[in-house]
């Protein structure tokens, strides 16, 4: 191999980090999507409202709340760790309606997005915590799509599962919500670390390529003798 080739290959490393330098931009399309902004207290939760969540409205009837719940939470028997970081959103608050939180992120109409998040559960079902755990996701007040986390039987933990949305954005901004849909005898719904990411397109790949070959060449000149 060649000089000027093995530099052209080291270079392609640094050009991914630009493009995930790229993709992380994108995925700071939600504010506190882990709710680690709003410290609650250890060991105990903060009830929004009449709290509030940076980054985040809340939605629900009047009346209702979620919960921001601090490091280190355990009650009833079972341990409550956060998926990402010390805390997380119980989105069955202390009301146990179809309370939630939303959140408007900048878009581009036309551009596929994949909305990943974590749903957590325990199974409780002669207590209070319920057995399963449902969660709506709204784009733009549209139609709930809902997504369940059955697991954690045998557990007196709370267990993590990832869930994943695509939707297409018509809008430059779009409205995420995310609502309880347990019953009103569970009070225990999770949610920690949503983030939302560019679906990649084919274009985009090309687009990708086409500049490794641009690095590539300049590197090239740079790195030749002087005349
Ligand atoms: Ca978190
Ligand atoms: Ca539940
Ligand atoms: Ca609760």
């Amino acid at each position: 191999m060649t000089k000027s080739g093995r530099t052209a290959i080291a270079a392609v490393p640094l050009l991914l980090v630009g493009v995930g330098g790229g993709s992380g931009t994108f995925a700071a399309l939600v504010e506190n999507g882990s709710f680690e902004a709003d410290e609650a207290p250890v060991g105990f939760y903060t009830l929004v409202p009449p709290g509030t969540v940076t980054g985040w409205d809340f939605i629900g009837p009047p009346g209702s709340n979620v919960a921001i719940i601090g490091e280190n939470f355990s009650q009833g028997g079972f341990t409550f760790p956060a998926q990402e970081g010390v805390q997380f959103i119980d989105l069955t608050g202390t009301s146990n309606t179809t309370s939630g939180l939303q959140t408007m992120i900048s878009t581009q109409p036309g551009t596929a997005y994949d909305v990943a998040f974590f749903l957590g559960n325990v199974v409780d079902p002669t207590g209070a915590f319920g057995a399963t755990s449902t969660v709506g996701l709204q784009i733009d007040g549209g139609a709930a799509v809902s997504f369940t986390n059955l697991g954690g039987a045998g557990s007196n933990m709370l267990f993590w599962e990832q869930k994943s949305h695509q939707f297409v954005a018509t809008g430059s901004s779009t409205m995420l919500a995310f609502i309880n849909m347990d019953p009103s005898s569970d009070s225990a719904n999770s949610l920690d670390n949503i983030a939302v990411t560019v679906v990649p397109e084919a274009s985009q790949w090309a687009m990708m390529l086409g500049g490794l070959g641009l690095i590539a060449l300049a590197v090239r000149r740079r790195r030749s003798p002087p005349a």
